[in-house]
């Protein structure tokens, strides 16, 4: 019985992160297909500097465009695919998580060191 629940949690959260998921994924596409400006299903760099430019009234300089760009462009070819930039997302996301972690255990170190002064 109390498995049955188990499985029945189980499920229930997998469709919550399926719905996340989702989610963010309607979140990309949308975001992908207002910067791809020629609708040709890539990203260009002179598309993505536009864009930039167009989202912060001209207070994007055009090295932050390039190094975006750079990290979207995950192999190097020069455009970026919708996979790309799905991948550099959650790419960032699990670097951003680590990044916490390490924050994290960095702090409770520190505590634990300050507790045994
Ligand atoms: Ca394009």
């Amino acid at each position: 019985m109390l498995k049955e629940q188990h499985a029945v949690d189980m499920t229930a959260k997998n469709l919550q992160k399926e719905r996340e998921d989702e989610r963010i994924m309607n979140q990309l596409r949308a975001e992908f297909s207002r910067i791809d400006i020629s609708q040709d299903g890539s990203v260009t760099l002179d598309e993505l500097r536009q864009f930039l430019l167009q989202n912060t009234e001209g207070r994007v300089d055009t090295g932050i465009a390039e190094a975006i760009f750079q990290e979207i462009d995950i192999d190097g070819s020069g455009v970026v695919l919708l996979q790309e930039f799905v991948e550099s997302y959650f790419i960032k996301q699990k670097i951003v998580k680590e990044r916490l972690s390490e924050v994290e255990e960095t702090l409770r170190n520190h505590k634990k060191s300050r507790e045994q002064l």
